[in-house]
């Protein structure tokens, strides 16, 4: 079954800015009632992780009451970023929240005006919990198809959506427009986060200007795979909680070596489109 339209189809004006310029904020794609599923997942994680903390001894609190944007921030406050880092610097657990809104009617509408209705999504999704002070959370120039240098030229589409507002003092998306029409540049891995990003040189960056990308919390900023892109460091004392999901034609590689995708969205075989429980037993497509 094809899933209704969410009527998040963008207009003509709007697939010709991104076609131009590479990248497309679309403000309020998403309202809470959208976004509560992830957030309950994330929420989730985080009492996780408060657990372990707790049992390590590395905590007396475990925090419960604070609200979502304060209590991971709060619960490493006085921890190292190694100690934050074993948990990853981004996530990508198979809780079902995740699935819900990766299949958000809303996002596949906005993509399927892009790329056409045989859509799939990538296996490399990100929850990104950028705490204050962790030198990881600020993630440095690049090209998302760096990370996938050897799949084909049909398009893989970003869709980086905050929970909640993202600014320039908590480490807001910035971009480079029009670099969607560079090929991929030579990158290297860096060593300063403990993380291995892979980076850009500053000479490699070209005059284009930068855009700082501030958004409230349930926009959508799309974005190509070859489109210049980088964050900085979350100056706030509150986490920038934010998801980039990835989009891309069927025909597009499915990249096993970074996971298992799903089939989002197909006008052809819409019987065979993932279901939850095909996603949980990282099954790609919906078989009977
Ligand atoms: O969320 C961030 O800070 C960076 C996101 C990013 O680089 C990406 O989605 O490719």
């Amino acid at each position: 079954m094809i899933k209704q339209s969410g009527s998040g189809s963008l207009t003509t004006e709007q697939k010709q800015f991104y076609e131009e310029q590479g990248y497309l904020i679309i403000p309020h794609l998403l309202s809470q009632e959208d976004l509560s599923s992830a957030r309950d997942a994330m929420t989730q994680k985080v009492s996780m992780i408060a657990d372990e903390l707790f049992e390590d001894g590395l905590i007396t609190d475990k925090l419960e009451d604070r609200p979502f944007p304060n209590r991971l921030a709060e619960l490493f406050q006085h921890l190292t970023a190694e100690n934050f880092l074993k948990y990853g610097r981004s996530w990508r657990d198979r809780i079902p929240g995740y699935f819900t809104l990766m299949s958000n009617p809303k996002i596949l509408d906005a993509v399927e005006s892009l790329i056409g209705g045989e859509l799939f999504a990538n296996p490399v999704y990100n929850v990104r919990p950028k705490v204050p002070r962790v030198a990881a959370g600020a993630v440095p120039w690049h090209q998302d198809k760096s990370y996938w240098p050897d799949a084909n030229a049909n398009p893989v589409i970003t869709v980086w959506i905050p929970l909640v507002d993202a600014n320039e003092v908590n480490g807001c998306l910035h971009i480079k427009p029009q670099t969607h029409r560079k090929r991929v540049l030579k990158w290297h891995r860096e060593t300063y986060t403990g993380t291995g990003y892979t980076a850009l040189k500053d000479s490699q960056l070209g005059k284009t200007e930068t855009v700082a990308l501030p958004v409230p919390a349930g926009s959508a900023i799309l974005f190509n795979d070859r489109c210049l892109h980088m964050s900085t460091p979350n100056l706030s004392h509150e986490v920038r909680w934010s998801v980039d999901l990835r989009y891309q034609p069927t025909d597009q590689d499915p990249m096993p070596q970074h996971g298992v995708g799903f089939l989002a969205r197909s006008h052809k075989y819409p019987t065979r489109v993932a279901t939850l429980s095909d996603w949980l037993a990282e099954k790609s497509e919906h078989s009977d």
